[in-house]
């Protein structure tokens, strides 16, 4: 599926340092040690609404590690898929009468507009369930083959049983587990299952639904598969770092895993982020629940993509929090005092306003730290002037590769 287009990434002098990144797994922050290509995977939008503020945070982190992996001189393939298929999207699509694959195509339309303008940059590979149906049916047979699947009426489901690692990732017990399972899109009721935790890797054709041939019949895949499948497809096993919002960790990540490592013996990822979860008026932002702000509508109303994203950064990846009222004309007014600070046209030296937003992004991308080392630097031009004729174009070059704001 097409990515969007990409942003100009202005090369700055040197290379960062290698970056340290808090892992779920391990709950705590450890160095990342990718080779010269470090591949990441991070869990796309489901596109039966428009993307909102919870979304772009999470992808805004996802982004930060791209760029300081590239700062520090790594390739980075960059894997991210869309649910174009799914059960939230079939009753959005049924609810208005409009056919799946329009919604689907014009939401994934808008999120690439969004991301284009939030300057995130683009996955090396954006990648939708359908067009990977194929290879998503061929990782469920192989599971298959394995033994630790069984047919329930014709669907196809993975045994918790031999997912033995299951609540790993999140450090939770099988009550927490269950709990989640049926919060977030499992089935632990259905009758006939040998365990509550056994999840759907195929789902045999229903009257009415769309269904494609594969080696367990005709159907289409369950939500974990689709993003292990694409994941090992694209980026092989034990690739560098996989991810996605908190709300992903279970059951999501969790069981995806388990089908990694029943399919190859071997981990999925070496560690795995998790974003904080973007609220409204003290409960998660969700397309469920309706108290959505969308990004799109941020930009019809003519806030610059740039302040938006500003107002993101003042939050650590980790912290969930609540969007207000006050983000907007608080990164706004940075902005202005950042854009004034620059056409001075000289300032205090930029070099330690690089390294410390270096040094920031590479604990556990501390973004706001990031931002204060430039809000000083920007206080100290305007109050004390600088004689350092080259420091704007440096900051501006630092704040617009690393943090991916432009301020032209
Ligand atoms: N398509 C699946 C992943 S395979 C999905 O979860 N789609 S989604 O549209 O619901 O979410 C897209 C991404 O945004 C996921 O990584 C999810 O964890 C993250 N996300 C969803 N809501 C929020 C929120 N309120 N705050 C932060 N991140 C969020
Ligand atoms: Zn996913």
């Amino acid at each position: 599926m097409r990515s969007w287009s990409a942003p100009d990434i202005v090369p700055l002098p040197g290379n960062g340092g290698p970056l340290r990144l808090h892992d779920t797994a391990s709950d705590r922050v450890v160095t990342t040690e990718p080779g010269p290509r470090a591949g990441m995977y991070a869990c796309g939008i489901t596109p039966y609404d428009a993307a909102h503020l919870g979304h772009a945070f999470t992808y805004l982190a996802f982004d930060l590690v791209n760029r300081v992996w590239r700062d520090a001189g790594h390739d980075v393939d960059y894997v991210q898929n869309t649910t174009d298929i799914d059960d939230p999207l079939l009753e959005r699509a049924n609810a208005t009468g409009e056919d799946w694959r329009d919604l689907a195509h014009r939401e994934i339309d808008v999120f690439r507009a969004d991301m284009a303008a939030l300057r995130v940059l683009p996955p090396s590979s954006y990648v939708g369930v359908v067009e990977s149906v194929g290879l998503i049916g061929e990782l469920a047979a192989r599971l298959r083959d394995t033994g630790s699947t069984y047919d329930l009426d014709g669907d196809l489901y993975f045994s918790a049983a031999d997912a033995p690692r299951l609540g790993e990732i999140g450090h939770m017990d099988r009550a927490e587990m269950l709990e989640l399972f049926g919060e977030r899109g499992g089935d632990p009721e259905r009758p006939g299952k040998k365990d509550p935790l056994d999840w759907l890797l195929w789902r045999a054709e229903r009257p009415g639904e769309p269904a494609w041939d594969s080696p367990l019949g005709r159907g289409r895949p369950g939500w974990h598969i689709e993003c292990s499948a694409i994941a090992l497809d694209r980026l092989g096993p034990a690739f560098d770092l996989n991810g996605g919002g908190s709300d992903l960790i279970f059951p999501h990540h969790e069981m995806g895993a388990a089908e990694t490592r029943c399919a190859t013996g071997g981990p999925n990822a070496h560690a795995h982020l998790h974003v904080g979860m973007v609220g409204l008026h003290g409960e998660k932002m969700s397309k469920s629940q309706g108290n959505l702000v969308f990004v799109s509508k941020l930009r019809q109303e003519g806030v610059d993509p740039a302040v938006i994203r500003l107002a993101m950064l003042e939050h650590h990846y980790r912290t969930s929090w609540d969007w207000t009222e006050d983000e907007v004309p608080r990164a706004a007014a940075r902005a202005d005092r950042w854009r004034s600070a620059l056409a001075l046209g000289t300032g205090p030296e930029a070099e330690p306003v690089l390294a410390a937003v270096r040094a920031a992004l590479a604990q556990d991308l501390d973004s706001p730290a990031a931002l204060r080392a430039v809000d000083a630097w920007a206080e100290a031009a305007l109050t004390q002037g600088g004689t350092d004729g080259g420091a704007p174009g440096l900051v501006r070059a630092t704040v617009d590769t690393l943090l991916g704001v432009d301020l032209s």
